[in-house]
């Protein structure tokens, strides 16, 4: 006979009923879980796993738009595109705290991004080939990470959901950068509007892959839902999403590449099958740039060893400062 796992149930041996009533009351009341409360350790352990991909994501986001800061059109789009990839490191930064207050070690996170153990999204293993990829990268993935974020402010972990209101506000700045960009490509010449087009065709499908498989498809959601860390499921965020940008898109003059989108009578977009083949083989890496990516985030670390080791020899000297 096979017994359920922890992650299928929430409850570790050496747990009690009790301490999972008392939590989960607490959660239903509104209350925050803070870092030193007690916790479920599937709780804890699916914390470090989320925030800590969240906060590679971020870092590892870095990458497609800042390899176009040196060829921006223009001074004011290099100025916001060199503040909006900064934030991307400072998101990193929040998230990377988040997770520690769990416990996470920093060097820990590290090594499982850069050995290929933790994921990151999927979304960043896709190329820019053109700047109105910038543009689209801060209409689309920012517009989707907003909605999944937005609801993540909420969620009954402390530390996370105060991280979370803190990047929403920063992110909305991306996205109306985004947003604006295209905005004004899809009415401008028509070399302007073909690199809009090519940028959604491009982009469009990998935007809605990133919030997640379908909810029938997404093991995680259970306890994460029972938990109050997802307020919504990953089809539900996808929804709003579509809602949201499908109207705003084609009001731009754009086409949206899903020959079977339609509004269904309640009002809400509804859109064609997604190839879920290619999500897998992208976080698989066995498609895109996967390992151009961790090969930069490779070197980006050897590099700063220095500073690491600069840091760690100031802190080992005013130890020992304080120590006399
Ligand atoms: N990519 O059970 P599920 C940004 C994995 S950065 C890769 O539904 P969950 C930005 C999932 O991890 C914004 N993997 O998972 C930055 C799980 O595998 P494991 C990034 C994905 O956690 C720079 C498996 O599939 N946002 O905005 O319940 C520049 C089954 O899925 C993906 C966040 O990270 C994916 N797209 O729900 C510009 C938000 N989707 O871990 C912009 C925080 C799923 O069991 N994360 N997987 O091996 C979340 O909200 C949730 O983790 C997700 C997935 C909704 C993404």
């Amino acid at each position: 006979m096979t017994h359920p796992t922890p992650a299928q149930t929430g409850i570790t041996p050496g747990e009690t009923a009790e301490q999972h009533a008392h939590f989960e009351a607490r959660i239903a009341r509104g209350e925050k879980i803070e870092a030193g409360d007690w916790m479920p350790a599937e709780y804890r352990r699916q914390l470090i796993r989320m925030i800590s991909q969240h906060a590679h994501s971020e870092v590892v986001g870095m990458l497609p738009e800042g390899e176009w800061i040196t060829r921006a059109p223009s001074l004011k789009r290099k100025t916001i595109l060199m503040a909006k990839v900064q934030d991307e490191a400072g998101h990193g930064q929040y998230l990377y705290h988040a997770a520690e207050t769990l416990g996470a070690t920093r060097e820990d996170m590290l090594q499982a991004l850069l050995s290929g153990k933790a994921k990151y999204s999927s979304i960043f293993n896709y190329p820019t080939h053109t700047w109105a990829d910038v543009g689209m990268i801060g209409w689309l993935v920012d517009g989707a990470a907003i909605k999944n974020q937005t609801m993540l402010a909420g969620c009954s972990y402390g530390p996370y959901s105060r991280a979370m209101v803190r990047i929403c506000s920063e992110e909305t700045f991306h996205h109306k950068q985004g947003k604006e960009m295209i905005v004004a490509y899809a009415q401008g010449t028509p070399e302007q509007r073909a690199m809009a087009q090519d940028a959604l065709n491009r982009w469009w499908w990998p935007a809605m892959m990133m919030l997640g498989p379908h909810d029938a498809d997404s093991p995680n959601s259970g306890v994460l839902s029972k938990w109050g860390i997802k307020l919504k499921s990953n089809d539900e965020v996808r929804q709003e999403f579509i809602n949201e940008h499908v109207p705003e898109l084609l009001e731009a003059g754009l086409t949206i590449p899903d020959p079977d989108l339609h509004q269904d009578a309640q009002g809400n977009w509804r859109h064609g099958p997604i190839h879920w083949d290619e999500f897998w083989a992208v976080i698989r890496g066995e498609q895109g740039l996967n390992k151009e990516r961790l090969g930069a985030r490779q070197a980006a670390h050897d590099d700063g060893a220095w500073v690491r080791d600069a840091l760690q020899a100031y802190a080992d000297r005013q130890r020992a400062v304080a120590a006399d």
